[in-house]
C-alpha cells in the first residue's frame, strides 16, 4: 500500500514537472458592446461560439475594459496601470500621438523574458513605425496588423504592417476592394499559433471588426432584418468575430493544446451610438464609447481554460482588462507589472488561492461627452465626475445599474472617499490637461 502510494505521488510529480507553461491568448474586438453577446443577454446578433466559450468556461459579470476609447485601454492591457498612471489617457493628446515609451514594461516583455513566443495580430495603436513604441520593441517577436489607429479604420488599404515593414496588398490598389484585412489577419493569427504549439505562447488577437469603417464582403445573413446597411453589416463584423473566435478554440482542440491555454474574450470599449437603438449594443447601460458611465467601460469577459476553469461557472468580482498582466505574470512565473494597480485572476479562474483585496477600480479619460472625466467603482457603487472640481455624481448599480438615480446627496460618506480616491489615482501628466470642469449640477 505504501508502495502504491509511493508511485502515486511519484507519477503526480513528474506529470507537474512534465506540464508546459500555460499558453495564453487575448482575443480583444474593437468597439463591441456588451450587449452585442447571447451569453451577456444579446437578442439581435447569433454569437454561438461565444456563448459556447462561456458555457465551457466562466463569464464575467463586473469586467471593465481600461478605458473608453482604443489607444488607453490597449496601454492599461499592456502596462498593467490604469488610466491615472498610464502614458496614454485618450485617443490623442496635448503632444499628438504618444507611443508607448521604452521605460514601460509591458505583458508581452515580461512573457518573452519567461520564454514565451509573443505574436499580435490586429490593431497596435500605441506607437508608429520609428517609435520607440512599436510592438517588436515593446516584447512582440512578431506583431502584423495596423501601427496607426486611424490606419486600422480601412479594411482594404494598400498595405498592412510586418514589424515596421510595410506589407503591400495589391488586390486594394487603384480603389479595387479584393483583399479583406481581416481575413489576413486571422490567417496569421492561427499560423502563429500552429507555428508554436510545441512551446509556450502569448497571442495577442486584438482583431479589428467591428470598428472603423462599417464593411465586410458578406453581411447577406442580416439580408431580412429592418435595419439600415450600414447596421447589418456591424452585426456580420460581430458575428465574423464569433466565428472566428470559435475557429481559434477549434485549431487549439486540432493541435491538443486546449488544456494547456487561457484564451479570454473581450471588447475593447463600448459601441458606437448608431447600434444602440438597433441592437442594444450597450445591453441597457448609460453611455457609449467615450463615456465612463457604465455603456463605455463594461465589457464582456469570458475565460476558457478547459479542465482548469469550471465549465459554465459565472464570475461576479469587480476586475478588468488592467488584471491582464498580473494574471499572466502569475500564470508564467514571470516578472509582473511595475505597479500594482491590477490584480492576479488566477485564484478567481481556478478556485485556488487568494485573491488580492481590491478597494476599487479608477479611470480617467480627456475626451466624451466632458473634456475630462473621472469614475470610480467601489462595491457596488459609481461615482462619476467631469473635471476635478464637478460635482460627485453616484449611483448604487445593485438596484440602478443603467446610472439614472443619482444618489450622492444620500451617502456624503462614498462620496467623500469616492473623492478621495479620484485624488490619489489621478497623477498629472505633462501630456494632458485635466481640467476642474464645469460644476454641471445643482445638488437634489
Ligand atoms: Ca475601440
Amino acid at each position: 500500500m505504501m508502495m502504491r502510494t509511493l508511485l502515486i505521488s511519484l507519477l503526480a510529480l513528474c506529470a507537474s514537472l512534465d506540464a508546459r507553461p500555460t499558453n495564453l491568448v487575448f482575443i480583444m474586438i474593437d468597439d463591441a458592446g456588451v450587449g452585442d453577446f447571447g451569453c451577456y443577454g444579446g437578442e439581435h446578433i447569433p454569437t454561438p461560439n461565444v456563448d459556447r466559450m462561456a458555457a465551457e468556461g466562466m463569464r464575467f459579470t463586473n469586467d471593465y475594459s481600461g478605458s473608453a476609447v482604443c489607444a488607453p485601454t490597449r496601454c492599461v492591457l499592456m502596462t498593467g496601470k490604469h488610466p491615472g498612471h498610464g502614458v496614454r489617457r485618450a485617443n490623442q493628446s496635448l503632444k499628438g500621438l504618444l507611443p508607448l515609451p521604452d521605460s514601460d514594461f509591458t505583458v508581452a516583455e515580461s512573457l518573452k523574458e519567461a520564454g514565451y513566443a509573443t505574436g499580435g495580430f490586429g490593431k497596435w495603436g500605441l506607437g508608429n513605425p520609428g517609435t520607440p513604441g512599436v510592438p517588436e520593441k515593446q516584447g512582440f517577436d512578431l506583431f502584423y496588423g495596423y501601427y496607426d489607429q486611424v490606419h486600422a479604420h480601412d479594411y482594404y488599404p494598400d498595405h498592412l504592417i510586418r514589424n515596421s515593414e510595410k506589407v503591400p496588398l495589391p488586390g486594394n490598389t487603384g480603389g479595387k476592394q479584393e483583399t479583406y484585412t481581416h481575413t489576413l489577419i486571422a490567417e496569421e493569427t492561427f499560423k502563429f499559433i500552429r507555428e508554436h504549439k510545441d512551446e509556450p505562447f502569448f497571442v495577442y488577437a486584438c482583431w479589428t471588426p467591428p470598428h472603423g469603417k462599417y464593411v465586410i464582403p458578406d453581411a447577406s445573413a442580416f439580408d431580412k432584418k429592418p435595419w439600415t446597411q450600414m447596421v447589418k453589416n456591424y452585426a456580420a463584423m460581430v458575428a465574423l468575430m464569433d466565428h472566428d473566435t470559435g475557429r481559434l478554440l477549434d485549431l487549439l482542440k486540432e493541435l491538443g493544446i486546449e488544456k494547456d491555454t487561457l484564451v479570454i474574450f473581450t471588447s475593447d470599449n463600448g459601441p458606437n451610438p448608431p447600434f444602440v437603438k438597433p441592437l442594444d449594443s450597450a445591453g441597457g447601460l448609460r453611455g457609449v464609447k467615450r463615456d465612463l458611465h457604465e455603456g463605455g467601460i463594461r465589457a464582456p469577459f469570458v475565460a476558457w481554460w478547459p479542465g482548469t476553469v469550471k465549465a459554465g461557472s459565472e464570475s461576479d468580482l469587480l476586475c478588468g482588462h488592467l488584471d491582464w498582466f498580473a494574471t499572466c505574470a502569475e500564470i508564467a512565473g514571470s516578472k509582473p507589472p511595475e505597479l500594482k494597480d491590477g490584480i492576479s485572476l488566477l485564484p478567481e479562474l481556478t478556485g485556488k488561492g487568494e485573491l488580492s483585496k481590491r478597494e476599487a477600480m479608477y479611470w480617467e479619460i480627456y475626451e466624451g461627452p466632458g473634456p475630462f472625466q473621472q469614475a470610480v467603482r467601489m462595491g457596488d457603487w459609481k461615482g462619476y465626475r467631469q473635471g476635478t472640481k464637478d460635482t460627485l455624481t453616484l449611483f448604487d448599480l445593485s438596484k440602478d445599474p443603467a446610472e439614472k438615480d443619482d444618489v450622492a446627496s444620500e451617502h456624503p460618506d462614498v462620496v467623500k472617499r469616492i473623492e478621495a480616491i479620484m485624488k490619489r489615482e489621478h497623477v498629472p501628466s505633462p501630456n494632458y490637461k485635466a481640467l476642474e470642469g464645469p460644476k454641471r449640477r445643482k445638488k437634489k
